[in-house]
């Protein structure tokens, strides 16, 4: 059985990671029947869980994070409507459009700080009147980690002041938590605080925690009925999936406190570039797993083949290098990648 992945040393992402072996027997482990009649006692055990986690009254199992983000969107907004979402956000930049072509909804970029947080007076500006022929104001999304802004961590705070301003509205407010965990071990606070009073969230399985497959969508039992519809609607009802669930169970119970070794080591990355005079370091700071960087003196492209050539796999991405930790990679990696690194650009 094997647990580590072929490539040397991976860093393009967390959806990389391999299922560790207790994952994989629990995996065989499970009970099963078909989930679309509610019979996987393994998925709803699942769900269950996820909502107690995050403090809402339901969850339902999907399985990717952008179906989770599609269908709250989709729960959340009618067809000609409005989702106030962040310049940079994954739902507007990485999603293929699929709000917008399967909800016609419109999505309304507006500027965010640089943790890639809205801003709260952008929201308030933003929100529409509920009079005139404007289109209704659906949701406001917000995002954390933030991924393009270098994995940040969004505060309790910044989060509340949107939840203010969208609730006087009362406009409900989507978090796309793909790495919420991260950013909840980032600031030494319980997730269930962290995501208290947001309306809705997705939160994946597959990235950090090291799952195979899957994410959960956390809210009210009225709008998971909703979401629940929506998923069957886009084809995503699963049967025997429980196999899934189980490891998202395990992960849930074993995978999330070791996420601070992950931001060790991106520190530790973080760090050790800034002795490369060649690199140009995006981040200000690294609050989880992700490092952006720039070389200064070669195209992208071509640092990142001649990375490959190494046996360190980076991401390129928004025109820049990604390098994700996560549980594949331990502090061994990040010092043979700085070796690799500069080895490039000599
Ligand atoms: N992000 C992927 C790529 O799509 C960029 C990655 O490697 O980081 N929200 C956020 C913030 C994400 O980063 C991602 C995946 C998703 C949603 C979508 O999750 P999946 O890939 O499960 O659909």
């Amino acid at each position: 059985m094997t647990t580590k992945s072929p490539a040397l040393i991976d860093l393009r992402s967390d959806t990389v990671t391999q299922p560790p072996d207790e994952m994989r027997r629990a995996m065989a482990a499970a009970v099963v029947g078909d989930d679309v009649y509610r019979e996987d006692p393994t998925i709803n055990d699942l769900e269950i869980l996820a909502a107690k986690i995050m403090g809402k009254e339901s969850a339902v199992f999907v399985p990717s994070g952008s179906m989770g983000n599609l269908v709250s969107g989709l729960s959340w907004c009618s067809r000609g409507s409005e989702a106030i979402v962040g310049e940079n956000s994954h739902i507007l930049l990485n999603e293929v459009g699929a709000l917008a072509a399967f909800g016609a909804v419109q999505m309304r970029p507006i500027p965010t700080n640089d943790k890639g947080m809205l801003n709260p007076d952008e929201v308030r500006k933003t929100i529409r009147p509920k009079e005139g022929f404007f289109p209704t104001t659906g949701m406001v999304e917000i995002e954390n980690t933030h991924n393009r802004a270098g994995g940040t961590a969004i505060s309790r705070s910044e989060i509340e002041e949107v939840l203010e301003i969208a609730h006087q509205s009362d406009i409900p407010v989507h978090l796309d938590g793909a790495r919420i965990f991260n950013a909840a071990i980032a600031q030494s606070m319980p997730v269930d605080e962290l995501v208290a009073n947001i309306d809705s969230l997705t939160f994946c399985l597959s990235k950090g925690l090291s799952c195979p497959v899957g994410s959960l969508v956390c809210g009210s039992e009225e709008f998971i009925n909703k979401a629940r519809k929506f998923r069957k609607m886009l084809g995503g009802g699963m049967r025997q999936a429980g196999i899934l669930a189980a490891a998202g169970i395990w992960a849930l119970n074993n995978m999330v406190s070791r996420l601070i070794e992950d931001h060790d080591n991106a520190q530790k990355m973080f760090s050790l570039l800034q002795n490369i005079s060649e690199i140009e370091v995006l981040n200000k700071s690294v609050d989880t797993n992700m490092v952006y960087l720039r070389p200064r003196n070669i195209e992208t492209g071509l640092f990142v083949s001649r990375l490959k050539e190494k046996g360190v796999l980076v991401g390129s991405m928004y025109g820049s290098v990604r390098m994700v930790t996560h549980y594949g990679i331990n502090s061994e990696d990040i010092d043979a990648t700085i070796e690799a690194i500069e080895h490039t650009l000599k």
